[in-house]
């Protein structure tokens, strides 16, 4: 491979989506093809930060929601110098979800949109977002919702319509290159081709070094 540098990708989605079975093929395909890969999934529920999170999610426990919004992206943080050092010595990073779900989801409970992108200022910035669309009717053919927090028809209706800013706040300052949004309507193998064209440039010819994200 010509190019020494890996790359950072990140799958954003709604619940239902796919999402993680997209991930999980993914890295498959890049393993059989002889990469350096690295599944990331956030939050890291692995750590004593994301423990608390754990918790969280599963309402063990209730916290502010500016709290647990820090809480997430101090999780990011913590795996922030990881991140970069993979990317640079030649591996590929797959991040499942990211900082543009921290937006998402803490704007759709009320936190102000800038109060929500400003703790993440700085972290290492993807080299694509793949961001999995899916249409209301086809998100309800695919039954109930989990039950975690957040798992509600109502909380995953404004996340969605958050999601349509973080797009637009992504590609005013990072430029249209770094977030794709791809159809998830499909069978995993007609998504899954779709997403492999989609990434394919990205990981052949990445760009020089990692960017800072929102700045
Ligand atoms: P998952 O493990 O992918 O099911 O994600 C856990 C849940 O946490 C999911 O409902 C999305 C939500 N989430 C992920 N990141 C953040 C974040 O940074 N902030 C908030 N408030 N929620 C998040």
């Amino acid at each position: 491979m010509a190019n020494q540098r890996g790359a950072f990708i990140v799958f954003e989605g709604l619940d239902r989506s796919g999402k993680s079975t997209q991930v999980g093929a993914l890295v498959a395909r890049l393993q059989r093809e002889g990469r350096k890969v690295r599944l990331q999934k956030f939050p890291d529920r692995t750590t004593r930060i994301g423990g608390m999170i754990d918790a969280y999610l599963q309402s063990k426990s209730e916290l502010d929601d500016h709290s647990i919004h820090l809480l997430f992206s101090a999780n990011r943080w913590e795996c922030a110098n990881a991140i970069e050092r993979d990317v640079s010595s030649g591996t590929i990073v797959i991040a499942d979800r990211y900082a543009f779900s921290g937006i998402a989801f803490s704007a759709a409970k009320g936190l102000s949109f800038q109060y929500c992108l400003n703790p993440d200022t700085g972290l290492p910035l993807p080299d694509r977002t793949v961001y999995l669309t899916l249409s209301p009717e086809v998100a309800a053919s695919r039954g109930a919702y989990g039950e975690e927090r957040y798992e509600t028809l109502e909380m995953q209706k404004r996340v969605r319509e958050q999601f349509t800013l973080v797009a637009e706040e992504t590609r005013r300052r990072h430029g249209d290159d770094r977030w794709a949004e791809i159809n998830a309507d499909g069978t995993v193998e007609e998504v899954e081709a779709l997403i492999w064209e989609n990434i394919q440039p990205v990981i052949m010819e990445p760009l020089q070094c990692l960017g800072k994200l929102w700045t």
